[in-house]
């Protein structure tokens, strides 16, 4: 096994610097496909919080009056840093996280397209004029909150870097990032090249740490003005606690369990893709996942025939080799993951395919179908986070929308069917933030993005974040003659 000074290190990134952290600690990431701890990285503490946040409070004043043209090109310019490093952004994530190599990519590429839509965005963020009396003038400035904090979680460290955090900077805010204590390393090499393309010392801080060590102090921090969460509902909830003591800003993403609805009259072989997308890409690690398959009875068979034909080519592997999927991100997850296998199996017996972890090192477990399930049963109601995928039938339009809906989150939900009314009924009808039509993944990052219920507040990307980025202040002139 490779001893800590064997392996490459990572520092925090406070006020510029790439330091290490005040107590000179460091902590091991592993590589999931291996087992094998593959970086050390600074353990950041409370202490680094602070001074962090004292960085990205002294940078503020000059930030926000940044031209906002400026702040946009300096976006811009990270942008095409970020693309010219991608092979090796991408392969610092596989290594990471487990993804394929090619999803690494791809979470490359939308971590650049963030910075480059909202360094657009940055010159267009303005007010309104609000007639009132001919006494009056009045209108409203958008003003950014200050400092604030992303916690970002380990499913998708590239991406949710970029949406966090490229409305954040364009906006005008400062930003201290915490990146998930399993992945925190794209973080650390964002930020430096964001100080290498000229994002001036302290406007961007980045924290690799644990949660309970830095986190936590990140959300309890007084001097800052926003956070924005994205993980689980109990850590959501702590942060929301810490946010309101501080009368503080916060956004929560915190997950789902999301109904992809299947209609006879779908396109099926788009429907068995989709479905497929939506559970095992990034090894159904993924907030918006379509985790629950609501399928109609009169196409049931043919559908799982052609899903199971499907799931028994896929390769699971390495990321490193780019395989149809690889492995969970830690041994805590796995834990996680095939304690559900038992539970499933428990609740409704053997999957119809998949079901076990594979025979090698790494935190691989098969891609799993478990059929039969009723939507009360702990695998069609609690958030796996895996790729397991539990089959609900059902025979009537109000029978698929009850299912839809009978569930504490509600992030996303999807529905595969060429009857258009029927597919605006249920965009209508269902409970959660998005929906998509015959496809899942469905928008960019122009969209809006945030959850109904349990899934959370607030929402992200598209124009949306500049909402959630700013405050509006209102600014009202008595203009009668004096
Ligand atoms: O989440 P946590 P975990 C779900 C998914 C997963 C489960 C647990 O079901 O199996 O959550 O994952 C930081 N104060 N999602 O334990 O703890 C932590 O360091 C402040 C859904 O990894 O919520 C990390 O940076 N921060 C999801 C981030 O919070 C704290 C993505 C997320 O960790 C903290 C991930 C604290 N007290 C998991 N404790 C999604 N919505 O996409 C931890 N953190």
């Amino acid at each position: 096994m490779a001893t800590q000074t064997d392996l490459s290190t990572y520092d925090l990134l406070v006020d510029g610097d790439l330091v290490p952290s005040e107590a000179e600690e460091r902590f091991e990431t592993v590589n999931p496909a291996t087992e094998e701890p593959f970086a050390a990285v600074a353990r950041a503490r409370a202490a680094d919080v602070d001074r962090a946040v004292g960085a990205a409070r002294e940078a503020f004043p000059e930030w926000r009056s940044t031209p906002p043209q400026e702040r946009g090109r300096l976006l811009n310019d990270l942008a095409a840093e970020i693309r010219a490093h991608e092979e090796s952004l991408a392969l610092l994530e596989t290594r990471d996280n487990g993804k394929p190599l090619s999803h690494a990519r791809a979470d490359v590429e939308t971590c650049a397209r963030y910075f480059e839509y909202y360094a657009g965005v940055a010159d267009k963020v303005h007010g309104d004029s609000i007639p009132l009396t001919d006494e009056y003038v009045d209108y409203t400035v958008r003003e950014p909150l200050g400092v604030t904090g992303q916690i970002i979680p380990w499913n998708l460290p590239t991406n949710i870097f970029g949406r966090s955090v490229a409305p954040a900077l364009a906006t005008g805010n400062t930003a201290v990032v915490k990146p998930a204590e399993q992945t925190p390393l794209t973080a650390v090499e964002i930020g430096r090249l964001a100080t290498e393309v000229g994002i001036p010392d302290g406007v961007l801080n980045v924290l690799p740490g644990f949660g309970a060590e830095a986190g936590a102090p990140l959300s309890e921090q007084s001097e800052v003005d926003g956070v924005s969460f994205t993980g689980s509902v109990p850590t959501g909830i702590e942060v929301g606690k810490s946010a309101i003591e501080n009368v503080t800003n916060v956004h929560l993403e915190l997950g789902g369990k999301s109904p992809n609805v299947v209609w006879p009259d779908a396109d099926i072989d788009s429907a068995v893709d989709s479905t497929m997308t939506g559970i095992f890409a990034n090894a159904g690690q993924v907030c918006s996942a379509g985790s629950r398959l609501i399928i109609h009875e009169d196409v049931k068979a043919e559908f799982l025939d052609e899903l199971t034909r499907r799931i028994e080519a896929m390769d699971i592997d390495s990321g490193e080799v780019d395989p149809d999927m690889g492995p969970l991100v830690s041994a805590e997850h796995f834990e996680k993951v095939t304690n559900y296998l038992d539970v499933g199996r428990t609740e409704v017996g053997e999957p119809l395919v998949g079901g076990d972890a594979l025979d090698r090192d790494g935190y691989f477990v098969e891609p799993t179908v478990f059929d039969g399930v009723d939507n009360d049963m702990r695998i069609a109601q609690e958030e796996i986070f895996g790729p397991v995928l539990s089959v609900i039938e059902f025979s009537t339009e109000a029978e698929a929308m009850e299912i839809a809906n009978d569930v504490d989150y509600g992030l996303v939900a999807g529905i595969h069917t060429q009857n258009m009314g029927r597919a605006h009924r249920f965009a209508r009808d269902v409970r959660a933030g998005q929906v998509y039509i015959n496809e899942w993944f469905a928008g960019g990052e122009e969209t809006p993005f945030g959850g109904f219920k349990e899934s959370g507040f607030g929402r992200e990307k598209g124009l949306a974040a500049v909402d959630a980025y700013t405050q509006v202040k209102n600014v009202c002139a008595d203009i009668t003659p004096n």
